[in-house]
C-alpha cells in the first residue's frame, strides 16, 4: 500500500478498525521509506517525518503507534547503504502484518472455544479481532446468533451483519439504546479495542462503556478481544489516551438544528476494567489487572513518535 493511500484512507475512515490501520500504517509507512532519495544518513530522520504523518490521521487507536514504532525502529536500526536500509524496513513491516494475522488466527480460536451451539452473542461496531471467534465457531460448525448494535453516528454495525451474514451466521442488526432490551437473551459479550491501558481500561467505539455496564447488570460476561499491539506502553507512566472527536455533520445537520443548540460527537469511550471479565490475546486470555504486565513482556521500550 503506498503512502498516501494509507494516509488519506485512515483519516478518511476508509481503512478503519485499530487492527487495520496498523497494518496499512506499517505498509505505508514502508512505501515512503522505499521513496527516500537521499544520503544513508538521513534516511530514519525522512522515515521519522512520514511517520509522524501518519500518526496525526487519528488520535485514538495506539495499534496505530505501536505499528509506527515497529518499522521506525528497523529504519534507526539499519545501517549500510539505502537500498539496504529500505530492505530493513520493508522487512519490518511485512513481519508486523504477519503477526498482526497470526494474532488474530490466535484470538479467533482462543474465543470459538468459549461460544457454543445456539449460543446468543452480542457485539458492538466492527471488529476483526471480535467477530473472529464467531466465525471460527461458525467454522467448526456451531451455529451461534449474534447481536450487532448499529453502532451511531458511522454505522459499523452495517458491515458486521454484512460480515456476518457472508460467513451464514444468523446475525440480527439492533439500534444501539435496544442493547438493554435484548441483554437478558445473551450469553456473551465480545468487543474489540482501540487501546487498553496499563491500568486494564479498555477504549473503544462510543457506547463500550454503555454495553459493558448492562453486561454486568444482566449476568452477562464481558470479554474484549485485542491483540498486544492495541495494549499502550505510554500509559505505564500515567499518558492519557485521547478520545477521537469527529464532526458533528457524522450525527446530525446541524443546520436544522434551533440557535443554540451544539452537538458532540466523541466516537470512543473508556471501560473501566472492573467491568472487564477477560481480555483474549494472542498470548492467553488474560484478567485486565495483567495489561501491565502484557506491556511489559511485550512491547518493550518507549514510542520514537
Ligand atoms: C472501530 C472500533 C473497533 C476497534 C477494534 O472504530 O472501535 O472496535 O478498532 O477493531 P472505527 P479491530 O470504526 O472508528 O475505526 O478488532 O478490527 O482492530
Amino acid at each position: 500500500m503506498d503512502f498516501e493511500t494509507a494516509r488519506d484512507g485512515i483519516e478518511s475512515m476508509e481503512i478503519r478498525g485499530a487492527g487495520k490501520i496498523a497494518r496499512a500504517a506499517a505498509r505505508g509507512l514502508a512505501d515512503a521509506a522505499s521513496r527516500y532519495e537521499g544520503d544513508p544518513e538521513g534516511f530514519a530522520d525522512h522515515v521519522e517525518e512520514r511517520a509522524g504523518e501518519l500518526l496525526a490521521t487519528r488520535p485514538t487507536a495506539v495499534s496505530l503507534r505501536n505499528a509506527l514504532d515497529r518499522v521506525l525502529d528497523a529504519a534507526h536500526d539499519a545501517d549500510g547503504a539505502v537500498d539496504e536500509r529500505v530492505d530493513t524496513v520493508e522487512a519490518a513491516a511485512e513481519a508486523f502484518v504477519q503477526a498482526s494475522h497470526d494474532a488474530l488466527d490466535a484470538i479467533a480460536a482462543a474465543a470459538a472455544g468459549s461460544i457454543g451451539d445456539g449460543d446468543v452473542v452480542l457485539t458492538h461496531c466492527n471488529s476483526q479481532a471480535a467477530l473472529g471467534g464467531i466465525l471460527r465457531a461458525r467454522k467448526e460448525g456451531r451455529e451461534p446468533r449474534v447481536y450487532a448494535t448499529e453502532s451511531r453516528p458511522f454505522r459499523q454495525g452495517k458491515i458486521t451483519v454484512d460480515q456476518l451474514a457472508e460467513a451464514g451466521v444468523d446475525a440480527t442488526l439492533i439500534v444501539d439504546s435496544a442493547v438493554a432490551s435484548v441483554m437478558d437473551d445473551v450469553d456473551a459479550v465480545f468487543v474489540g479495542a482501540d487501546t487498553i491501558t496499563a491500568q486494564g481500561v479498555v477504549v473503544n467505539k462510543i457506547g463500550t462503556r454503555m454495553v459493558a455496564l448492562l453486561a454486568r447488570e444482566h449476568g452477562v460476561p464481558f470479554r474484549v478481544c485485542a491483540e498486544t499491539y492495541k495494549f499502550s506502553p505510554a500509559t505505564l507512566l500515567g499518558e492519557e489516551v485521547p478520545i477521537e472527536t469527529r464532526p458533528v455533520e457524522e450525527v446530525t445537520d446541524p443546520d436544522e438544528l434551533p440557535d443554540g443548540v451544539s452537538v458532540e460527537n466523541p466516537v470512543f469511550d473508556r471501560t473501566p476494567p472492573r467491568l472487564v471479565d477477560a481480555i483474549v490475546t494472542e498470548v492467553g486470555s488474560i484478567h485486565p489487572a495483567q495489561a501491565a504486565w502484557i506491556i511489559q513482556e511485550h512491547l518493550g521500550g518507549a514510542s520514537r513518535l
